[in-house]
C-alpha cells in the first residue's frame, strides 16, 4: 500500500524540455489540467500528496519519478542521464529527507533514471539504457541488495521507441507485468503472469498500480479490457500532453 505521493506542478517552460517524439508542442494549459485530473485520481487512490512548485530552471522536472527510488526500506537519489535534470535531485533531496531519515546516492559516473527502475514486490528490473548506465545498475543493485531487494538488470539500449524501461513494462502487483510486445519474450520475465501491450497501443503499456486501482492511458481500449477482465481496476487518465514530452504516468510522481 502506498500512503504518499510527491508530485511538481509543470513550469510555463515545459514545452523546452526533452523529447525525442514528434508529436507536436503540448499546450501548457492542458498540460495543467491533466496533471491536476492526475493529482486528484492519487488522491482519490488514498494518497496524501506533497506538491512542489514548478521550477523554471528544469524544463522536466515534473518527471519527478526520474530523481529517486523510493522502497519501503529507504531512499535513493538518482543521478540523471540528461544533463539538463542533474540539478532537479538537489531539490528532491530536501523533499525526501522529510519522509526518510537518510537517502543514498548515485555517484558520477554512475547515472540512474528513476524510470528505468521497476519495483516487482522484493525484486527489481533495472533498465540498462540511454539514461541509465552500467556503472548506475552496478551502483544501484549494490544499495538495493544492503536494502535486501535482489536485482537484474534489462538492455533496452537497443530499443529505439522508449526512453526508459518503464516506458515498455510495468509491474501491477499479482505476480503480473504488463509488458510492450517488443519485451514480452525476455526470459527474465518468465516467472510472472504477462499482460501483453498491442504494437498500436505501447504507450499503454507504462500502467501504475496504485492500492486498489491500476492507473492507465486513457484511449487504449484493448490494455483497459484486458486489465479488467483480469480483475484489476482501471483509472483512465488523459495523458496527451506529457506524451508529447515522451512523459508516461509512473514519472509524475514519487510513490511510497
Ligand atoms: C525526459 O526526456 O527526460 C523527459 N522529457 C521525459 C521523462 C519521462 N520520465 C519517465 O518516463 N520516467
Amino acid at each position: 500500500m502506498f500512503k504518499n505521493a510527491i508530485v511538481r506542478i509543470p513550469g510555463s517552460n515545459f514545452a523546452e524540455g526533452l523529447t525525442s517524439v514528434e508529436l507536436g508542442a503540448p499546450s501548457y494549459d492542458k498540460v495543467l489540467q491533466q496533471h491536476s485530473r492526475y493529482c486528484e485520481a492519487l488522491r482519490e487512490c488514498g494518497l496524501t500528496i506533497t506538491t512542489l512548485d514548478a521550477d523554471l530552471n528544469h524544463p522536466d522536472s515534473t518527471f519527478v519519478e526520474d530523481t529517486a527510488v523510493l522502497t519501503p526500506r529507504g531512499a535513493i537519489l538518482t543521478r540523471p542521464g540528461a544533463r539538463s535534470r542533474e540539478g532537479e535531485v538537489v531539490a528532491m533531496r530536501q523533499t525526501i529527507l522529510r519522509f526518510f531519515p537518510m537517502a543514498l546516492e548515485i555517484e558520477a559516473p554512475g547515472t540512474v533514471d528513476g524510470g528505468d527502475i521497476c519495483e516487482a514486490d522484493y525484486h527489481f528490473f533495472l533498465g540498462l539504457s540511454q539514461r541509465t548506465n552500467e556503472e548506475g545498475c552496478r551502483q544501484l543493485a549494490a544499495h538495493l541488495a544492503g536494502q535486501g531487494y535482489a536485482s537484474s538488470v534489462v538492455d533496452v539500449r537497443a530499443m529505439t521507441g522508449i526512453l526508459h524501461l518503464k516506458s515498455g513494462i510495468s509491474y501491477i502487483g499479482n505476480n503480473t507485468l504488463v509488458v510492450m510486445e517488443e519485451m514480452a519474450e525476455n526470459d527474465l520475465f518468465r516467472n510472472y503472469e504477462i499482460i501483453r501491450v498491442p504494437v498500436e497501443e505501447s504507450y499503454a503499456a507504462n500502467c501504475v498500480r496504485v492500492n486498489d486501482r491500476v492507473l492507465v492511458a486513457a484511449g487504449y481500449p484493448k490494455l483497459t479490457a484486458e486489465l479488467a477482465e483480469r480483475g484489476f481496476n482501471p483509472f483512465l487518465l488523459e495523458m496527451s500532453e506529457f506524451q508529447k514530452m515522451d512523459g508516461g504516468l509512473s514519472c509524475l510522481s514519487l510513490r511510497f
